[in-house]
């Protein structure tokens, strides 16, 4: 679900099943209080609308992640290695991966995305740019099943992971999904992965809250995705964005309150909302440097080296399987 963006057309993703994801946001809306799982952002609008989340002056991760990387290429390859297998979870465009070729410069490049279509598209145009990287692109949905083809080499794997994604599970989910990387590290492997950093409530909440309404149009859509899957009537003028940072889970949380009594209807069921109820739609979990690290440790990483910005907003790390 997380590093979901930049995919045009990801109303694929939830074609091969579509009753699964029917069944699943039923299921969401009918608990109390009821959930639309985060995966449901990303249809071709609300990629897009990530992708401009990610230009906003507000939501900082995407740039200091893009500066921590350019500050510190030469120690990130150090860490890293070069000449290592490079695998790239969530790619979606590769963009962020192949802004690390200079750096990294892998000997095998294996773009993992839950859309093997999309994947083909931007890896056609990479091979033509870098014609002498060996690229291998994995349609995979990697939150599920890690196992990877035979022809992805086994040493030197890098394991890429940006973005804050990892901050789109429950800490313990994270750390199933890391202990999971882990065992496909192989003899020499680790991970490289960024992570946003816990700080003041004011600067996360704008993060996720912008003056000009992007992310609140962000979460809204997610109900006219549900709306196309689910064949439920949602108006979205009824909703209202709330993002909200909860300091004693330590995560941003974003929800959609109605704004009115409503009555929701999709084939075969229907849900009451009285107005000011919610819908939770996403949680942006915020690690301190050492939480993260002692995560790390305990799925099996170790030799952790870590870079971050001045402000200490980001943090970008390194480990090695131990
Ligand atoms: C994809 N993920 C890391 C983003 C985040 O910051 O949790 C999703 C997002 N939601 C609202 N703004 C950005």
């Amino acid at each position: 679900m997380p590093r979901s963006q930049s995919l045009p057309k990801p109303e694929d993703r939830f074609g091969a099943a579509p009753g699964a994801a029917q069944t699943e946001l039923a299921a969401g809306l009918r608990q109390t209080p009821a959930r639309i799982s985060p995966k449901y952002f990303y249809n071709a609008l609300g990629s897009k609308l990530f992708e401009a989340i990610c230009l906003l002056d507000e939501y900082y991760p995407t740039r200091v992640e893009t500066a921590i990387f350019a500050d510190h290429a030469a120690a990130i390859a150090r860490a890293a290695g070069q000449g290592g297998t490079l695998i790239d979870l969530g790619a979606g465009n590769c963009a962020k991966a192949a802004s690390l070729f200079a750096t990294l410069k892998p000997q095998q490049y294996v773009p993992v995305d839950i859309s093997a279509e999309f994947l083909h598209g931007a890896v056609e145009k990479l091979r033509a740019a870098h014609p002498n990287i060996p690229m291998l692109p994995v349609g995979l949905d990697f939150a599920e099943n890690l196992k990877l083809p035979p022809q992805v080499k086994s040493r030197g794997r890098i394991f890429f992971y940006p973005g804050s994604s990892i901050g789109n599970f429950t800490p313990l989910q994270a750390a199933h999904f890391l202990t999971r990387i882990r065992g496909e590290c192989g003899p020499d492997g680790g991970l490289l992965i960024g992570i946003d950093l816990v700080k003041d409530s004011k600067t996360l909440e704008a993060a996720y809250d912008d003056a000009l309404g992007v992310t609140a149009a962000f979460n809204l859509n997610i109900l006219a995705h549900a709306n196309q899957i689910l064949g439920s009537n949602f108006q979205i003028r009824d909703w209202r964005h709330i993002a909200l940072f909860n300091a004693d889970q330590s995560r941003i949380e974003m929800h959609l309150e109605a704004r009115r009594d409503v009555t929701i209807n999709w084939p075969g069921a229907e849900r009451r909302f009285a107005t000011g109820e919610r819908i939770h739609t996403e949680n942006s979990y915020k690690y301190t440097k050492r939480n993260f690290v002692e995560l790390l440790d305990s799925c099996g990483f170790g030799s952790v080296q870590s870079w971050t910005d001045n402000a200490q907003n980001f943090l970008v790390c390194h480990a090695r399987a131990v």
